[in-house]
């Protein structure tokens, strides 16, 4: 019998892990990316027992895990005061440079026998089972994935009916060295640390120690605060208001960075005949859980399992994978919403375990047959 194919749009964590489980269940994938290099956006990550768990699965875990570390503590601080200090009660999270987690990914496809396209912008996409490149390619395909983030392609071409909302904050983010030692030393700069002020001006830097050597910072401003979203960073303005983390700003000025405003993006189906959304694609949401790439990775491997295991009749399997798999990722994305909306994360304390609903959640251990 011959393989089953799949076109997946785009190479970021939702579209490898896609397309490496379908390789893995025996399908013909090949993966197409715009960039002329497979490489992630952004600078560092969080990830919680959801995405651990597929990456498991996939067999990415173990080549990943020495450029990971587990902070004894999710710190949160106001003014530099500690308001809580979590530890989520056991349940399995890691830190990491994107980087690290991009290039797992990338070897895992590549051994699964996923043939990676660089430079290869899709363009649009037909329901009924094809993928239009912007060279004028047409590529037909039993399954059609749209993992091409939040500004896709695959699904404006189609047009799905979304809801998209662009948030006040936004981010600047970057890796600098851990300078462990200049900031005084001492056990707690191993923890993630949420540094918040929102008095005299809105001014957070979120630290999250990757390795021994990387240090992730997201800095985060309104975006009307032309001084505090400037890239690259305004050290005055950031050692003013965070003065205790003088070094780290300090190697931070020196790098030309991106700032980012947060983006939501809701839809009412993810999936329309062959052609299934994941990712950002499906359900961008603010970062303030840490969860957009933890369902992105849940979704796309959900959906490929289901897309093998779940009966000829694709459309109808992709809209029975959406029934099941969404309303743990729309009560997230509504949940960092509120939290991004009220800058409420600042009170520590805030993961609960209804909060850490889709943290929690193990797409491995769902049958789809
Ligand atoms: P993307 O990462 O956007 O990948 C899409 C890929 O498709 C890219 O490689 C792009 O080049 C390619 N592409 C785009 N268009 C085309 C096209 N037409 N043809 C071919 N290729 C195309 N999530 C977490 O889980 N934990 C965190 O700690 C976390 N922190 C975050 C912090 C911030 C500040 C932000 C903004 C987000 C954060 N997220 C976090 C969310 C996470 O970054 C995203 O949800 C995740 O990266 C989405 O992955 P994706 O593969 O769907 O999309
Ligand atoms: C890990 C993480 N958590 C929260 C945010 C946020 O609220 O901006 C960003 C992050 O990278």
């Amino acid at each position: 019998m011959s393989k089953r194919k799949a076109e997946v749009a785009g190479a970021g964590f939702a579209g490898l892990v896609a397309a490496t489980t379908l390789a893995q269940k025996g399908w013909d994938v090949t993966l197409h990316e715009k960039d002329t290099e497979l490489r992630p956006l952004g600078a560092g990550i969080v990830l919680w027992h959801n995405s651990l768990q597929v990456l498991k699965a996939i067999g990415a875990y173990d080549r990943l895990l020495p450029h990971t570390m587990v902070p004894p503590f999710y710190e949160t601080r106001m003014h530099n005061v500690t308001q809580s200090l979590e530890d989520f009660d056991g349940l399995h999270w890691r830190t990491m440079t994107r980087k690290a987690l991009h290039d797992a990914l990338v070897d895992t496809a590549r051994e699964a026998g996923v043939e990676i396209r660089v430079s290869s912008e899709v363009d649009a996409a037909d329901p009924a089972g094809s993928l239009t490149l912007t060279s004028g390619e047409v590529r037909h395909a039993d399954l059609i994935v749209g993992a091409d983030g939040v500004n896709s392609k695959v699904r404006d071409s189609i047009g799905f009916e979304q809801e998209r909302t662009r948030s006040k904050d936004g981010v600047t983010r970057l890796i600098v060295p851990r300078c462990k030692e200049e900031l005084g030393g001492g056990e707690a700069w191993d923890n993630v640390i949420d540094f918040w002020n929102l008095e005299p001006r809105v001014l957070r830097v979120l630290y999250v120690p990757c390795n021994e050597d990387e240090l992730y910072i997201a800095l985060m401003a309104p975006i009307e605060d032309k001084e505090g979203s400037a890239v690259p960073i305004n050290y005055d303005v950031w050692v003013e208001s965070h003065p205790y983390l003088a070094p780290v700003l300090r190697e931070a000025a020196k790098i030309s960075g991106r700032y980012d405003g947060y983006q939501t993006n809701v839809l009412k189906e993810w999936s329309n005949g062959s052609v299934a959304l994941v990712g950002d694609s499906a359900h961008a949401m603010c970062p303030a859980l840490a969860q957009g790439a933890g369902t992105a990775m849940a979704n796309a491997y959900s959906m490929a399992v289901a897309a093998s295991e779940g009966g000829d009749d694709m459309a109808k399997v992709l809209v029975d994978w959406q029934a099941r798999e969404r309303e743990v990722t729309d009560r997230c994305q509504n949940k960092s919403a509120w939290f991004a909306e009220t800058r409420s994360m600042a009170n520590g304390n805030q993961f609960t375990p209804e909060v850490l609903e889709a943290a929690k959640y193990d797409p491995t251990t769902v049958v789809h047959a």
